[in-house]
């Protein structure tokens, strides 16, 4: 669960995320007032995730006058969930409250995907995996065959949407500054501003990160992991929750096997036991080895096949 980011600071191409108008209602209306409560309190404690709260401001409407209050406290103890102590506990549900209300922006993102008939794939995985370059290469194989567009979520920058806008395919960037993942909102917004045709194949990259996005639904059609040979097979263990929410795992870099240690066999093995009928294809997305498996995969999932997501950790 992420308590500590500052998804606040969103741009969409560079502009405010926050207050443009979405094509869902209901998230404009944010009360500044509840900054000022947690900021007091935040500069006293030098933990360095003093933004927990930002986005809860963003989303959670009705809950600001409490968990104002209860920042300056909270910080740090929010693994202490049997702490007897009450603003540990509201600090608990404030992070349920945020979840929900994403959940509530995600399914609405879910029914306007599926009234366009779009299909929206997140894919989540860490820095470096090999998202954007997957993207570009995807989108050269596909292009031709039917409409796509690219969300891109990194913290700072728009290289990544540079890189797939070079691909012909229109691109659109969200940076979320200390935000460690993309939320429902922020692909609400992303996605009004794409105005995506009837049937487009809507690429997602999340911020570069195996933790946070675990717990966003984005209102996704289908959530892809990402995980290169060089980090080491035992990454599905160590961070279950997003194996345990994906839909489809590539397994990517194999290019790489013969200069790397990694047990391919073994992964799938620790991937299966978070998430039994996870489907794994292995490719590169340089040298393209493999890369038929995955065209086949995306044009064959249909957008209504996530009911909603799947791991949620307390
Ligand atoms: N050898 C090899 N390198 C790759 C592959 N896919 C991506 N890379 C490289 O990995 C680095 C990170 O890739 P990038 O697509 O930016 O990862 P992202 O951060 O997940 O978007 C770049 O230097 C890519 O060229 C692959 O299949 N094989
Ligand atoms: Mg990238």
């Amino acid at each position: 669960m992420c308590g500590v980011c500052g998804c606040g600071q969103a741009t969409i191409d560079g502009r405010p995320a926050q207050g443009a108008p979405g094509h869902h209602h209901g998230h404009d209306h944010r009360h500044d007032h509840h900054h000022h409560h947690g900021h007091d309190h935040d500069h006293d404690h030098d933990h360095g995730h003093d933004h927990g709260h930002d986005h809860g401001h963003d989303h959670g409407h009705d809950h600001g006058h409490d968990h104002g209050h209860d920042h300056g406290h909270d910080h740090g103890h929010h693994h202490h969930h049997a702490d007897p102590d009450p603003a540990a506990a509201r600090v608990v549900q404030v992070e349920r409250d945020i979840l929900a209300e994403n959940d509530r922006l995600a399914a609405a993102n879910r029914a306007w995907f599926a009234e366009r008939g779009v299909l929206a794939l997140n894919l989540v995985s860490s820095p470096g995996s090999g998202k954007t370059t997957l993207l570009a290469r995807t989108i050269a194989d596909l292009k031709g065959t039917r409409p796509l567009a690219v969300i891109e979520g990194d913290q700072q920058t728009d290289l990544d949407a540079e890189r797939i806008r070079a691909t012909g395919a229109p691109a659109v960037q969200v940076n979320t500054g200390k935000g460690c993942h993309l939320d429902a909102a922020m692909v609400a917004r992303a996605a009004a501003s794409l105005d995506p045709a009837e049937g487009t194949l809507l690429f997602i990259e999340n911020v570069g990160n195996l933790v946070c996005p675990a717990a966003f639904d984005l209102g996704e059609g289908g959530r892809v992991v990402i995980l290169s040979v060089t980090e080491g097979e035992d990454k599905p263990l160590k961070y279950p929750d997003m194996f345990h929410a994906a839909d489809l795992m590539i397994l990517n870099k194999i290019d790489l096997l013969p200069h790397v240690t990694f047990d391919v066999d073994r992964c799938v093995d620790y991937a299966r036991r978070i998430n039994p009928k996870l489907p794994v294809l292995s490719l590169s997305a340089t040298t393209g080895q493999g890369m038929a498996a995955w065209i086949d995969w995306s044009l064959s999932r249909r957008p209504a096949a996530r009911a909603r997501a799947g791991a949620r950790s307390a």
